[in-house]
């Protein structure tokens, strides 16, 4: 009881943009009472899955870099991989009054919970760089990000293309369950499933971490030595892990293998440049514009579209150093 109304005096004061009065002092009615600026800002809650490589830093810094801008209150929260922290972020925020969510979900299954917490408080759900089960304009309002499966498609034509329709392929995944890597996966199986000399031999899971390629392919090359001669890593960290691996086993990147992936990372375009990577679809990380336009938008009372494809291009030698600056 002392402690509610401790608070509601604390309230009382906040409000009345007074100072307490002492019992014995007289306030100076001609003194100017200090104006109280309430917040009136946008407030959105922006739920990161994990900070674990260079493009989800570059995206969080681009949320809240354009949020400054735009004077959103852009309260952000990092999941460390784990969807129960995430559906208890997301709680968190609704509960410090976000008015839009936006949330990065680590796979594609197991989102339901955040869509309801969501809908059951009236708040409106951006699904941000990767898809989930549900649909846009119905479990959430969109999803914004790339096509994943175009990128896969993308990888497939440029690597049949320079290999000649002919190559022995190890495919490294991120983490499992997650929509850009099923996408990814289906687009670039497709794209050499008519073509009878494109043949994936050896796939691993690296969890999109640089460190993690590298150790995959280390296994790879333990156990099917130099038995293949194209990598197509589904992001930029992976594939820089694993030039690292071969070069470390005495295999030329781009001579004896060449590698593909996604992201258009700044490293990426240095190894292009170097000579090592062979070339990266861009998937960029930069979305914030994108969003904040969307929740104006939306606030605006105009219909927002189910999915938000953001164009992406490809990076290789013909244009790495002239778009270096492009990268993140
Ligand atoms: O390619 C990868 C990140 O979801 C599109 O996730 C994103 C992917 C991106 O960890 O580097």
């Amino acid at each position: 009881m002392k402690k509610f109304i401790t608070l509601a005096l604390l309230v009382v004061i906040l409000f009345s943009g007074c100072s307490p009065v002492k019992e014995g002092q007289s306030r100076r009615t001609s003194e100017p009472v200090k104006p109280q600026v309430a917040d009136t800002r946008l407030i959105v809650g922006f739920s990161q899955m994990n900070h674990i490589n260079p493009w989800r830093v570059a995206e969080t810094n681009d949320m809240r870099q354009v949020a400054d801008e735009r004077g959103i209150n852009l309260l952000v929260a990092d999941a460390d991989s784990s969807i129960a922290k995430q559906t208890q972020d997301i709680r968190d925020f609704i509960a410090q009054g976000a008015q839009y969510i936006v949330c990065t979900p680590f796979t594609y299954d197991g989102y339901q919970e955040i869509v309801d917490i969501c809908k059951e408080a009236g708040v409106p759900l951006i699904m941000l760089d990767r898809e989930i089960a549900g649909t846009g304009g119905v479990d959430f309002l969109t999803f914004i990000g790339s096509d994943f499966y175009e990128e896969g498609v993308r990888a497939a034509n440029w690597l049949a293309d320079i290999m000649g329709n002919n190559a022995k392929i190890v495919e490294l995944h991120g983490n499992e369950g997650s929509s850009c890597g099923i996408d990814r996966a289906n687009g670039f199986h497709d794209g050499i499933r008519s073509i009878d000399g494109m043949e994936i031999v050896a796939f691993g899971y690296a969890d999109f971490e640089r460190i993690k390629g590298q150790d995959v392919m280390e296994d790879i090359i333990l156990s099917f030595g130099k038995e293949f001669n194209a990598v197509y890593a589904h992001n930029d960290e992976m594939a820089i892990g694993a030039i690292q691996a071969l070069k470390a086993a005495n295999i030329r990147p781009n001579t004896d293998v060449t590698i593909i992936s996604i992201d258009g990372s700044k490293d990426a375009l240095k190894s292009i440049i170097a000579g090592e990577l062979g070339a990266t679809i861009e998937c960029t990380p930069r979305l914030a514009k994108t969003v904040f336009d969307t929740i104006s938008d939306h606030l605006l009372g105009k219909e927002i579209p189910p999915k938000i494809i953001i164009e992406d291009r490809l990076f290789d030698s013909s244009n790495a150093i002239e778009l270096f600056d492009e990268g993140f």
